[in-house]
């Protein structure tokens, strides 16, 4: 006779590996304590070096997002007008049966009137767009273009380094001086601040650039409070200085790059008090910042950069990144451990995307090339009416890993359009969001410890498996299981969509890794040098490092980095006179976790940074509420004179959900659905406001 395997286990606590599945490159391992089904303890992996035992604030709480009160469980219908928030429960077979018929009424006319929208909710390959892309692809709906957080950058990498690539993050350690460029470390990338901790404490120079003085910038040696938008002037000044005072590493430019004599007469122009002036900070401080990399780089030491996300949500944010990611060739910083650049680790993985999203069953549907629809124009596209350059109107939305209604920059658009009545919108979500309000129908999703999943990281090498650690709670079911559901409905019957998940992680990497010390370990290490570019050998079409790309030459543009203006430049609209930028909370990721109410409390309120001198010319106090506005719309904000928004930059912290602030809107009231130069990504802290001081909110 075989034990009752639940009563062994209502004793005897069991471990259970898994991965962070938030969007955040740090990728840690989590270990979780199961005692009688219930998970009771969730904490970061010892043995997983990159994790190192450590878990962020956030997810530290993620016990209590797991079984937070507000978790939905059942399948919920709307019965009430469009955002009355009136929803009754039904089964599966009903929401399904009803999904997949208004689904396939939509697809017998046009199936490009049905439009995908997610992101990185979880950025597991498995519940992300695996089974989702398969079913969106046989169905030939619209693509979406899912560009709202880095594409830009993305495009400046490939242009000049030629791939997601850069420096191993563990190298910092042996950093001399660190750039921590457009990253607030401490709260979004915890695991590369350890690194810049160890570097420093051996004597390293640690940097800050960020219109904001961050708990990141307080404790680096420098800060450069830069305006919005201007990196791609300082990283010229940098290269002025290198040029100029000759210091620049010609053996490797001219060995490893294209282009650099062109590069190095267009830097000649940037002096730092040219460059000061676009920067909005003095002369004095870009040329004490370049005698600080000049002394580390003429005694051979290394110079890492640590560049990230923040400086590439303005219009020249592509270029921006290019320029900076010019510096470590120009310096000679790659030859050293711990010199060079990182901003993304995600293109050193092996990742068969085609296996899992079956681009091929594209040729089985209705439509084999369907338009595609930027996620970051997602106001627009709901509100356009259709015709022949856009193609049909979007009569319905599925959405899953996301939540537009607060993260999508113009939220009066977005909202304008996710309320239209005619517009059949599909939710799946652990929790209420305010995109969830605004659904027909609403379906519960599990959460990581109730799923199969498979993570790369963007901000490390290695590999992680996510093992469910519990059974889904009430009756949510994985994404994977859904959009399994929805195809069978369809009748789209290609094997592929009976793949389970465990044979989809496996699918994520083929052969290219050892699944079976996947399944063991929860983590493998990809190889990745320590000096991937010590020699040369960049992935770019001409092996080079391509300062100058020939490929944009190609298409008629201009092949340097260019410095572009901001589509809003700072102080150029008397109106709007202030810069909004409105960068990550602490204990917040994105949108997530605004529910979760130890960590709401830790935020405090929505809040609005305000430099001294702006708060006193509008007579505001600290703790005043206040009113941002531009002629897109306007938020209420509790004041925070607080010394860290520098003059002429306000800060609104963080993405609440919108019915969890004081006037039921958030900052993307103000943001604009503008693009950026390269990559079509939003230009979210490219914004002109002005600031007011009003009673509080009732
Ligand atoms: N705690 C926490 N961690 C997170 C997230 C979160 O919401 N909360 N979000 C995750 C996600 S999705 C991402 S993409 C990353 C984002 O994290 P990062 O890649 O670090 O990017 P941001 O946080 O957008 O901006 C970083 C810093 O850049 C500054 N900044 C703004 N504009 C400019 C500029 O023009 N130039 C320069 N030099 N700096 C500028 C901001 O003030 C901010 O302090 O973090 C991830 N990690
Ligand atoms: N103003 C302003 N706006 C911004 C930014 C900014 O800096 N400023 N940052 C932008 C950036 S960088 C990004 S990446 C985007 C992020 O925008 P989003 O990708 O929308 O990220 P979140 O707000 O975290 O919302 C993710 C949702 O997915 C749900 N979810 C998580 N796991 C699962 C799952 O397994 N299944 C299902 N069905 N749902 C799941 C969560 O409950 C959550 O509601 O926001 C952007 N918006
Ligand atoms: S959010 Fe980032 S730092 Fe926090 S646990 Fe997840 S991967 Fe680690
Ligand atoms: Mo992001």
């Amino acid at each position: 006779m075989h034990a009752d395997p639940h009563a062994a286990e209502s004793v005897a606590p069991r471990t259970v590996l898994g991965a962070c599945p938030h969007d955040c490159p740090d990728t840690c391992s989590l270990v979780t304590t199961v005692q009688g089904g219930r998970a009771v303890r969730l904490v970061g992996n010892p043995d997983h070096p990159h994790t190192a035992g450590v878990l962020c604030t956030k997810v530290s709480r993620y016990l209590e997002r797991v079984y937070h009160p507000g978790r939905l469980l059942e399948p919920l219908k709307r019965i009430g007008p469009k955002g009355s928030g009136r929803f009754a429960p039904v089964s599966w077979d009903e929401a399904l049966d009803e999904i997949a018929a208004r689904l396939r009424a939509i697809a017998a006319r046009d199936p490009q009137a049905i439009l995908p929208y997610s992101y990185a909710g979880t950025m597991g390959l498995v519940q992300g767009e695996a089974m989702a892309a398969r079913f969106f692809h046989r169905l030939g709906a619209s693509r979406l273009e899912r560009t709202i957080c880095a594409s830009a950058g993305a495009a400046a990498l490939e242009t000049t380094l030629g791939a997601k690539v850069g420096m191993p993050v563990q190298a910092f350690a042996h950093s001399r001086v660190i750039l921590i460029w457009g990253s607030h470390s401490i709260a979004s990338n915890l695991h590369f601040w350890r690194h810049a901790q160890e570097a420093k404490r051996r004597g390293a120079q640690l940097v800050c650039i960020d219109p904001r003085r961050t708990e990141t910038a307080e404790k680096c040696h420098q800060h450069l409070a830069v305006l919005p938008g201007s990196d791609a002037a300082l990283a010229y000044a940098l290269m002025h200085e290198a040029f100029a005072r000759g210091w620049a590493d010609l053996d490797y430019l001219q060995r490893h790059t294209l282009g650099w004599e062109a590069l190095r007469e267009r830097a000649l122009q940037w002096s730092p008090s040219r460059a000061a002036e676009v920067c909005g900070v003095p002369a004095a401080q870009i040329e004490a910042l370049a005698r600080t990399v000049e002394a580390a780089v003429r005694a051979g030491e290394p110079v890492g950069i640590r560049l990230n996300y923040g400086m590439q949500r303005t219009r020249g944010g592509g270029n921006a990144v290019r320029a900076v990611a010019c510096l470590p060739a120009v310096w000679g910083a790659w030859r050293h451990r711990g010199g060079g650049l990182l901003l993304s680790s995600s293109g050193a993985y092996p990742v068969r995307r085609d296996a899992l999203h079956r681009p091929d069953l594209l040729a089985r549907s209705a439509c084999p090339q369907p338009r595609s629809v930027n996620m970051s124009t997602i106001g627009q596209a709901l509100l356009h009416p259709g015709d022949a350059a856009f193609g049909p109107r979007i009569e319905a939305l599925i959405v899953y890993n996301s939540n537009p209604a607060a993260v999508a920059p113009d939220g009066g658009q977005v909202q304008r359009g996710l309320r239209r009545e005619d517009l059949f919108t599909v939710v799946l979500e652990q929790f209420a969001t305010d995109t969830a309000d605004l659904a027909d129908f609403v379906l519960p999703a599990t959460t990581q410890l109730e799923h199969w999943d498979i993570h790369l990281s963007y901000g490390h090498t290695d590999v992680l498996l996510n093992r469910p650690a519990i059974e889904p709670l009430g009756q949510a079911r994985p994404n994977t299981a859904i959009f399994r559901a929805l195809a069978q409905r369809l009748g789209f019957d290609e094997p592929c969509f009976a793949d389970d998940d465990l044979t989809l992680c496996r699918q994520a990497f083929g052969d290219a890794l050892d699944f079976e010390v996947l399944l063991a370990r929860g983590w493998v290490s990809l190889p990745w040098p320590e000096t991937p570019f010590a020699d040369g050998g960049f992935p770019t079409p001409s092996g080079k490092c391509e300062l100058a790309s020939p490929r944009l030459a190609a298409l008629g543009l201009d092949p340097l980095p260019q410095v572009l203006p901001n589509h809003e430049p700072p102080g150029a609209d008397p109106r709007y006179p202030l810069a909004l930028i409105s960068p990550p909370a602490r204990h917040f990721l994105n949108s997530t976790f605004v529910n979760v109410v130890s960590l709401r409390d830790a935020e405090g309120e929505p809040a609005l940074e305000i430099h001294a001198d702006d708060a006193a010319a509008r007579g505001i106090a600290d703790g005043d509420w206040v009113e941002v506005f531009n002629d897109r719309g306007a938020c209420r904000l509790r004041a925070r004179v607080n010394g860290r928004a520098r003059p002429g930059v306000v800060v609104g912290l963080g993405i609440w959900w919108r019915k969890l602030s004081p006037d039921g809107r958030n900052v993307n009231e103000l943001t604009s659905q503008a693009l950026t130069d390269l990559g079509a990504a939003p230009t979210f802290y490219d914004c002109a406001v002005q600031v007011r001081r009003v009673a509080a909110p009732a």
